[in-house]
């Protein structure tokens, strides 16, 4: 029923965990992103901005992280990963996916990829060092709501959403001050680590933890 085009440790991990999650069959097909075949232009048929991931729904592409993300949460309700439609939880659930993938995801594209900005290196090294403090203060943002809220996100319901969170928390990992430097992140960073569904996507994607 699923396909996942994806590169290891990218935006397609919370794609993936929640694949894992929700308990349902896939495919993955492997885009390397260092060979360049994200711009192959079969691949680009499918993902017209030559980005990972990909996922194909009974054979139709679909594209957007956070977009995936709800879609797989949605269609499988009995994998508890996203609140009942309706309730103040969805609304939640809606509001923290969308600040993560609108603020947080675009600001993590620009610090791994500035050059999509400009070919300046001194353009560069000043988008990356004001991406670098914009990202920290999300951080911040976070770690209060989690000091405030509880476990999770969603306060003590574990969600979707914590998924996109804590694979973008992995992608600072050799940023300055890296996520888990902030005390709640830190805690939950464990957290969510010590998930089967981190375990099992690890070691399909061959990634080494981090800390
Ligand atoms: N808005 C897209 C962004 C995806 C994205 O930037 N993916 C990166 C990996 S994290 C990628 O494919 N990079 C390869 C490239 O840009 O050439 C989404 O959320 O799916």
């Amino acid at each position: 029923m699923y396909t996942l085009y994806y590169s290891p440790g990218t935006a397609s991990m919370c794609v993936h965990q929640a694949l894992i999650e929700a308990n349902v069959q896939y495919t993955l097909v492997l885009v390397d992103l260092q060979a360049g075949h994200q711009r192959d232009p079969a691949y680009v048929r499918l993902n017209p901005g030559g980005v990972v991931p990909t996922l194909l729904i009974d054979d139709a592409p679909l594209t957007e992280t956070a977009a995936l993300l709800m879609t797989v949460a949605t269609r499988h309700p009995q994998a508890g990963l996203a609140p009942p439609e309706g309730s103040a939880s969805r609304a939640a659930w809606y509001q923290w996916i969308v600040y993560l993938a609108n603020m947080l995801q675009p600001a993590f594209r620009l610090w791994f990829y500035p050059a999509d900005i400009s070919d300046d290196a001194d353009m560069q090294a000043i988008l990356k060092a004001a991406t670098c403090r914009k990202i920290e203060s999300i951080w911040a943002r976070i770690d209060a709501h989690l000091l405030a809220q509880g476990l999770y996100l969603l306060g003590a319901e574990f969600s979707a959403a914590d998924l996109m969170l804590i694979m973008l928390m992995s992608w600072s990992r050799n940023m300055p001050r890296p996520a888990t430097e902030w005390t709640a992140l830190h805690r939950y960073a464990a957290r969510m680590k010590a998930r089967p569904s981190w375990m099992k996507l690890y070691a399909l994607e061959g990634l080494s933890e981090w800390t």
